[in-house]
């Protein structure tokens, strides 16, 4: 009787674990944000994150980690190439310190629809496999253009004797215009505009409203130049690891999100006029002034880029190019 019970035991307990070995199908994946929480890019991916564990019950469930207080900025490349996470969204100026060719992506002149049908994309991707064993998913963030933005004022396009909290994305153009830098990530901007630190820093023309920089900035500088680029990147090894169905699955949520980026074209007049409304006044450049401040940008990014990284840089200059 015993033997016959433990054997009953042993079915019961087979036929209970049957749906939860089909639900171990179910792959999970970690995510992080090389930015804050406070910012509309990781509000945006949350939401995202939401729609797709919803669609993909019994596919695969995106578990959100956290920003920079779990990994902090300028480590997320590393931690995606090594697998300690999954999953991040990030920029390429954040982790150039994985490759170099990363920070180029600020450079396309067309955007991530067209870089899909042109082969741009096929080659990010081939470079961002060697070199970062990242699988470069989709770009969430375009329509974007940098700015400067300044508590001295300027007008002309000289920044000598004033010093710029830069990124990657703004080293080179800030450097070539005379600027001295320091970098920091997003989440020291604040207390180094506080403190009178630096002068003014680089970010996109939305978003300062999201660390509160509004209190401390009192100029943009008009044109913004380069488009600021977010996107969605998954380890190369978990991305193999999964099977057709979730890769079909992850790339299909990926495509969706990139759909709504028309979403930053409308946001960009919206902070725009928030902006003026904080009583941030612009120093526009016109005219000639205004061609040469923007393309003196391209010129010192791509110097950069192609500086240490001539091949790759090259192929990726023409392919950015949209002509
Ligand atoms: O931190 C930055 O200024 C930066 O490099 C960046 C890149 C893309 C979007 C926003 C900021």
């Amino acid at each position: 009787m015993r033997t016959l019970a433990r054997c009953l035991a042993l079915v019961a307990a087979a036929v209970l674990a049957l749906p939860l070995a089909a639900g171990a199908q179910e792959v999970t994946l970690k995510v992080v944000s090389a930015f804050p929480e406070t910012s509309i890019y990781v509000k945006r991916l949350q939401s995202w994150i939401e729609r797709a564990n919803q669609e993909g019950k019994g596919i695969l469930r995106l578990t959100f980690i956290g920003g920079p207080k779990a990994i902090p900025t300028f480590e997320v490349g590393n931690a995606v190439r090594t697998g300690v996470v999954e999953m991040a969204m990030s920029t390429g100026a954040f982790y150039t310190n994985v490759f170099a060719e990363s920070d180029a992506l600020k450079l396309t002149r067309i955007p991530i629809a067209e870089q899909r049908k042109t082969g741009a994309y096929d080659y990010i991707n081939r470079v961002w496999s060697q070199k970062g064993n990242m699988y470069y998913l989709a770009r969430i963030v375009e329509h974007q253009p940098f700015h400067l933005y300044l508590n001295k004022k300027i007008d002309k396009p000289d920044l000598t004797g004033l010093k710029i909290r830069v990124t990657p994305v703004y080293r080179a153009f800030f450097t070539a215009l005379g600027a001295t830098v320091m970098q920091t990530a997003p989440g020291e901007v604040y207390t180094a505009l506080e403190r009178g630190v630096v002068d003014g820093y680089g970010w996109p023309v939305g978003g300062i409203f999201d660390f509160n920089w509004q209190e401390r900035t009192k100029f943009r500088v008009d044109p913004g130049f380069y488009d600021a680029e977010v996107s969605l990147l998954v380890n190369l090894d978990a991305w193999k690891k999964l099977s057709a169905a979730q890769r079909d699955f992850l790339t299909r949520q990926g495509l969706a999100f990139e759909r709504l980026n028309d979403f930053w074209k409308t946001y960009a007049q919206e902070e725009i006029k928030r902006q003026a409304q904080a009583g941030i006044q612009v120093i526009r450049f016109e005219g000639a002034q205004a061609t040469q401040y923007r393309e003196r940008a391209y010129e010192a990014g791509w110097a950069s880029i192609l500086k240490v990284s001539p091949e790759h840089g090259a192929k990726l200059r023409e392919l950015f190019s949209g002509r």
